[in-house]
């Protein structure tokens, strides 16, 4: 057989068939898989360069959160309490790759099929971005050409590292027989063909297909690199936004000096007394970088202090508007405040205490003046996340603050700058806003924050709680030794006047307190037990500052926050 005779089927048998039609299956899926990781990272990198603004991946979430079914978020809601979206994006992700494998093996056969696959890919991106508020529908075009034109690139690409190293070596099927779908390289084409060693023809040797795959493995890596690096990427252009280097520049002078210097002092001795120096403890304050993090947004509002203002509007007087200038001029208070979420099980983390700097929430609604009727203080974020309280609250001499301030600093970008509200005694949900944008006055009845009609409670005063921090679960103590049982107890703004531990169904035993910083702190206990052989329940209880014990009725954090006491299985052994 002639050199001509077999580019001739060559050329006859690719114009046959479509491209990408050659490699076989595992090879297809991960073709598909790649293309589709590649796309997403290449959106997200895209959307990162314009501005931080959601990505496809988020704008994805996004719209599955606010139109998913009633039972798919109580499901949600039941399983990742106030923290499902990033449950949701790494769905969003899985999802998107297993439908990347399946479009990838289609292409074998039907390429353009494949592709529109793809296309409508791009298109449901599109109009999640199209319809957010922090994203809008040109960059969400741009976004999504990107994003599948990398997808459609790498679709293509691969298969043509499997295909371009055949034709080199014209390993093929049988001359004349055009390959079946599953056919190609990687199936040991037969080789008579092409071993005849005609003049000018590539020859093939028994190495083959091995290389030609190794090769595409390669190229498959150098994709999969790219997209990881691209991903990557994109987060650190989000983390070196101009939000933060504004936030850097920040002039956070000490102001209130009497008050923020007591607390110092009263922090710092916390740390080494007696019960604040008991391993394993929390410390008193958190500091802002292991506080916990709890918010629907998953790329953090960017808000650039320069153009930011606050409004508070509603059933008020007159409307008004600050600055980012005049809340910091104006944040002389300098308070400990316990912030925790309904979500937080009974010994969970999702509470903490820091030292919160703000204006007093009472000062600038007087500045607004609020009329008569005006029950519900409803307040939004830049991203249009809501929530609302009733209006006693800012009232009652409990301290609400329209904080700029965290642990002697900016707040941190993750935890609401510019400014965010602080209110003691309400959990996260019905009171907290970050990246704060406005305070409506209205009443109870007119709105509900983002939360309630997913099935929480219309309103989210703090329960009594306190946790055991030391000895761990399981733990093994020795038997005679003294065991430090130790922990934290909150009851924000009632404060807290006693805990109390007990092991197994003992006595219940007076924990010593630590320094207090005041009722909508916590505080930390301890009670040094010498520990008895086998195993043992250690059990916490506190009552707060008006007498009431803790309630031992369990209740999960689903409407209004768990409650129950914390306890703790270890064992004594000699
Ligand atoms: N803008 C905005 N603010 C928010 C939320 C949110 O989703 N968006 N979540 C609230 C909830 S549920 C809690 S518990 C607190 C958590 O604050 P942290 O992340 O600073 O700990 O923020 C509140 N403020
Ligand atoms: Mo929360």
């Amino acid at each position: 057989m002639g050199t001509t005779q077999a580019q001739d089927d060559i050329e006859t048998a690719d114009d046959r068939r479509p491209r990408g039609h050659v490699i076989d299956r595992p090879a297809a899926a991960l073709t598909g898989i790649l293309a589709a990781g590649g796309a997403l990272a290449a959106g997200e990198f895209a959307a990162s360069l314009a501005a931080p603004r959601p990505g496809p991946v988020v704008a994805v979430a996004n719209r599955v959160v606010d139109e998913a079914p009633n039972w798919f978020v109580e499901f949600g809601k039941s399983v990742f309490g106030l923290n499902d979206k990033p449950a949701l994006i790494v769905g969003t992700i899985l999802i998107s790759l297993v439908l990347g494998a399946v479009f990838g093996l289609v292409a074998r056969t039907r390429p353009a099929l494949a592709s529109l696959g793809f296309v409508v890919f791009g298109l449901i991106g599109l109009v999640s971005m199209g319809v957010d508020a922090q994203s809008g529908w040109f960059a969400g075009l741009l976004i999504s050409v990107v994003a599948v034109g990398a997808g459609l690139a790498i679709l293509r690409f691969l298969p043509a590292t499997l295909r371009s190293h055949q034709a080199a070596t014209g390993l093929r099927s049988p001359v004349g027989t055009p390959l079946a779908p599953g056919q190609g390289a990687t199936t040991a084409p037969p080789r008579t063909a092409t071993t005849a060693g005609a003049p000018g023809a590539v020859t093939a040797s028994p190495t083959d297909p091995p290389v030609s795959r190794r090769r595409f493995l390669g190229w498959a890596g150098v994709v999969g690199a790219g997209g990881a690096v691209a991903a990557v990427s994109s987060r650190e252009l989000q983390a070196r936004s101009s939000a933060s280097q504004a936030r850097d520049a920040v002039e956070f002078t000490a102001v209130a000096e009497g008050a923020s210097a007591e607390i110092e002092q009263t922090v710092a001795a916390a740390a080494t007394d007696v019960v604040g120096s008991t391993d394993g403890i929390t410390p008193l304050i958190v500091p802002s970088d292991e506080f916990y993090l709890i918010d629907t947004a998953l790329i953090k509002p960017q808000v650039d202090p320069a153009s930011w203002s606050m409004t508070i509007n509603g059933m008020v007087e007159r409307e008004v508007t600050y600055t980012y200038d005049d809340l910091l001029e104006r944040a002389e208070t300098i308070a400990p405040v316990t912030l925790s979420c309904v979500s937080n099980e009974v010994g969970g983390d999702l509470v903490g205490n820091a030292i919160w700097r703000g204006v007093p929430l009472v000062d600038l609604l007087d500045e607004a003046g609020v009329q008569p009727g005006a029950t519900q203080i409803a307040s939004r974020s830049v991203d249009g996340w809501t929530c609302g309280f009733p209006t006693e609250a800012a009232y009652d001499g409990r301290t609400a603050l329209v904080a700029v301030g965290m642990n002697g600093e900016p707040l941190p970008i993750r935890h609401g700058f510019p400014a965010r509200l602080v209110v003691s005694g309400l959990y996260g949900y019905v009171s907290a806003t970050k990246w704060l944008e406005e305070i409506t006055l209205t009443t109870l009845e007119d709105f509900d924050g983002y939360w309630i009609p997913r099935g929480w409670s219309k309103f989210g005063p703090v329960k009594t709680q306190s946790r055991i921090d030391t000895p761990n679960k399981n733990e093994r103590v020795e038997v005679g030794s003294t065991v430090p049982i130790a922990g934290v107890a909150w009851a924000p703004h009632r404060g807290v006047e006693r805990v109390e531990v007990r092991v197994d169904d003992g006595e219940w035993m007076e924990a010593q307190l630590g320094e207090s910083l005041g009722p909508d702190s916590w505080i930390q206990w301890l009670v040094p037990w010498v520990a008895t052989e086998g195993p043992h329940i250690l059990q916490v209880r506190a009552t707060d500052g008006l007498g009431n014990v803790q309630t031992d009725v369990p209740a999960p954090p689903a409407p209004d926050g768990a409650q129950g006491w914390h306890q703790v299985q270890i064992e004594g052994v000699v």
